[in-house]
């Protein structure tokens, strides 16, 4: 298995997360995101991900894009490990997988695009915003989505020391880059007591600390 990784993409992040709790050795090809212009721009890489954005991965010549999926597939592949609820064909085991899958869907759909280097670049670039309208842009999204998370997320009987129950599912490998994200940019995260919980609680798991930024080879101060 080989990860297009870049130490501080949020996307790498959560696969890098799945391939240490199912215990998947990886190799790592870095993609780095602003030198030489951004190496996502290369045509090497394009030809892996046309979209030229981080993560793809290579499984024996299969290459996946987007992070969900690579998510979704490593579940699957390597069953080991769940990181779904098990599928009971029941309407409670369907319903757990959605839930799981919402979740996630939460910070890969609803929040991180939002707040994407292109986009952030679009809007000081093209639309001419300064620092200030950029952060405000940012703590924006992020806080409105994990304003619903925490809803969510608090109200829910099937919360637990995780996102779903007491083991780390998807929904955690993409919870624990967007906080990582929402820190780094100075958002106020403290209305945001379960979501912060749950952060701390993954922290605490060889899996999250070995897939952090500041753990990575091509990590960056
Ligand atoms: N939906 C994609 C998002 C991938 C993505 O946006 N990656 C970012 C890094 S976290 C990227 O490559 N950005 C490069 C750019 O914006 O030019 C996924 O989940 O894989």
């Amino acid at each position: 298995v080989r990860l297009y990784n870049y130490f501080r993409s949020s996307a790498a992040y959560r696969v890098r997360i799945a391939l240490n709790l199912k215990g998947i050795a990886y190799d790592n090809t870095f993609v780095h995101l602003t030198r030489n212009g951004g190496e996502q721009f290369a045509p090497e890489y394009k030809t892996l991900n046309p979209q030229g954005l981080v993560p793809a991965l290579d499984d024996d010549g299969e290459i996946i894009t987007q992070s969900l999926a690579m998510l979704e597939y490593l579940d699957e592949k390597y069953p080991n490990v769940p990181l779904l609820p098990i599928s009971v064909p029941t309407p409670q085991g369907y319903a757990a997988r959605a839930r799981v899958r919402a979740l996630a869907l939460a910070v890969c759909c609803d929040i991180h695009p939002l707040n994407n280097l292109r986009v952030l670049k679009a809007i000081t670039k093209d639309l001419g915003a300064d620092d200030a309208q950029k952060s405000a842009w940012i703590a924006k999204w992020i806080s409105s989505g994990f304003a619903a998370l925490e809803t969510q997320l608090a109200r829910s009987p099937h919360t637990g020391a995780y996102c779903h129950g007491d083991s780390p599912t998807i929904a955690d490998c993409c919870l624990v880059p967007q906080v990582f994200s929402a820190r780094r940019f100075n958002v106020d995260l403290s209305e945001y007591p379960t979501i912060t919980r749950i952060d701390a609680q993954c922290n605490t798991v060889p899996a999250f600390i070995a897939a952090q930024p500041k753990n990575q080879p091509d990590f960056e101060a």
